[in-house]
């Protein structure tokens, strides 16, 4: 069917838009390059061949095909589901079968967004991101022990035990985001793990405050940044720290961050940085250090592993997608951009023919900010329903949504998500701002569904 489309192509629509989506994208809606002048494109419209190719490609007839936009990839057919080998899944004990393998060395795996469901993101479910090697575990967790020194009036030493013993424990739902999470939605490529939207995670975290054990640290006048360190050595070289990253003083202060022991009501999992890590919510997860050993007040910017150059920053002044970093362009990534996901129904989701109604279910976050709507759209964006949208239970909890949409007849749909912030800005149609190491990627989510 598909690869007899148009007799000239040699792979089929669904080869095509895994392997050379900008190829697939231009037999499919017939774009032209006018003669003599290269790169500049006619664009055509889906219909005809191209209509029945993808309509072949992804199951069903498409009864909003005619607001499709040139470009886009239709969700059934988007990378990832369509990988050369299909997604890789963890094995590891206490995980979900189904979280998405992105490398074994170091382990990284991914939580797809469907099983981002749960209110609260059970532990099972919680993505997995190390940089380095996987220290060994701690025997006798109440007596891993901890530093706050730097520029402090007095050096703390304390174990876990102390902590506990000493300072008021406090229970938050947080979302913790890997800096990458949408990195996938690059084009071209951006260097890192090819993360969807499943790097990231809301557990309910139990801890002390970080700013009650700074205040007794007694934090001098001259801190200015924060160093933040595990146990856990390079890979490539074992007398290095895998990662170390800090934060301003004044977000390390923020009383929303949380020297954590227990995630979910249990101890806090080996895998997630137990005994003791650090939660630094809103902020890229490679702040929040597991198998927490040292907290380094510093009076300059940290210089840790994973400061500086590219790692975890922006383009200050916009890029060409794919140019070389110039010196000097980059600022870290501080608030996590906003983000809306569709929880339920997962990708690819089948309903019976004559399906009139779908309920939606999703999550939507924003780093510090907050989330002050989610819109869906069944129609390639033409027109939009708004979702119900709770409240955060804590500040930097994520905000469930629900919503209910209306299919006008069987066939092949896509449901897109589209969050705003408390500063009214709105996710974009697709990964803006470009930089070499793929970070603040957040476009619309979109699953596509099958009626009949
Ligand atoms: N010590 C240490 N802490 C770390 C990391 C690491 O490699 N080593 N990875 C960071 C990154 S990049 C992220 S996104 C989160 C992931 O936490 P999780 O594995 O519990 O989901 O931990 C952060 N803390
Ligand atoms: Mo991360």
């Amino acid at each position: 069917m598909a690869n007899k489309f148009d007799g000239k192509i040699e792979r089929s629509v669904e080869e095509l838009y895994a392997q050379d989506p900008e190829r697939a994208d231009a037999v499919v809606f017939g774009r032209k390059t006018a003669p003599g002048k290269a790169g500049v494109d006619r664009r055509g419209f889906l219909g005809g061949a191209g209509l029945a190719a993808v309509s072949a490609a992804v199951g069903g007839a498409i009864p909003f095909a005619a607001n499709m936009p040139g470009g886009l990839i239709p969700a059934a057919l988007a990378q990832g589901a369509q990988a050369p080998k299909g997604p890789q899944y963890l094995k590891f004990p206490g995980k979900d079968e189904k979280l998405v393998l992105l490398g074994d060395r170091p382990l990284v795996a991914e939580t797809p967004e469907h099983l981002l469901d749960d209110e609260t993101t059970p532990t099972g479910r919680f993505f997995v991101r190390n940089n380095g090697q996987i220290p060994d575990e701690a025997k006798e967790p109440d007596k891993w022990k901890f530093t706050i020194d730097g520029e402090v009036n007095n050096k703390l030493e304390l174990t876990l035990g102390e902590l506990k013993a000493k300072f008021k424990p406090v229970t938050q739902r947080m979302v913790l985001e890997c800096g990458g999470n949408g990195r996938s939605f690059f084009s071209p490529t951006a260097r890192g793990n090819q993360w969807t939207n499943g790097g990231a995670g809301c557990a309910e975290w139990t801890g002390v405050r970080l700013s009650d054990v700074l205040k007794a640290a007694g934090v001098k006048s001259s801190a200015t940044f924060t160093g933040h360190y595990g146990n856990d050595k390079s890979l490539a070289d074992a007398s290095k720290d895998a990662l170390s990253r800090g934060v301003p003083i004044k977000k390390a202060m923020d009383g929303s961050n949380l020297i954590v022991f227990a995630m979910n009501g249990q101890p806090l999992s080996h895998i997630h940085g137990g005994p003791v890590r650090l939660v630094i919510p809103g902020w890229p997860g490679s702040v929040s250090a597991k198998w927490f050993n040292r907290l380094w007040v510093r009076d300059k910017y940290h210089d840790g592993p994973g400061m500086g150059a590219t790692s975890y920053r922006v383009a200050i002044k916009p890029m060409v997608p794919g140019d070389k970093p110039a010196d000097g362009n980059f600022r870290d990534l501080e608030s996590m951009p906003l983000r809306s996901i569709i929880t339920s129904p997962a990708n690819g989701a089948k309903f019976a023919a004559g399906t009139k109604e779908v309920k939606l279910r999703g999550a939507a976050w924003a780093g510090d900010l907050t989330v002050s709507r989610v819109d869906v759209s069944t129609d390639f964006g033409a027109t939009w329903t708004r979702a119900k949208v709770d409240r955060p239970k804590n500040r930097y909890d994520w905000q469930r949504w629900t919503a209910s949409v209306a299919l006008p007849s069987d066939g092949y749909f896509e449901i897109w998500t589209r969050g705003t912030n408390s500063k009214g800005e709105m996710q974009p149609h697709i990964a803006g701002a470009w930089n070499p190491q793929g970070y603040g990627g957040n476009p619309m989510h979109r699953v596509a569904v099958l009626v009949g």
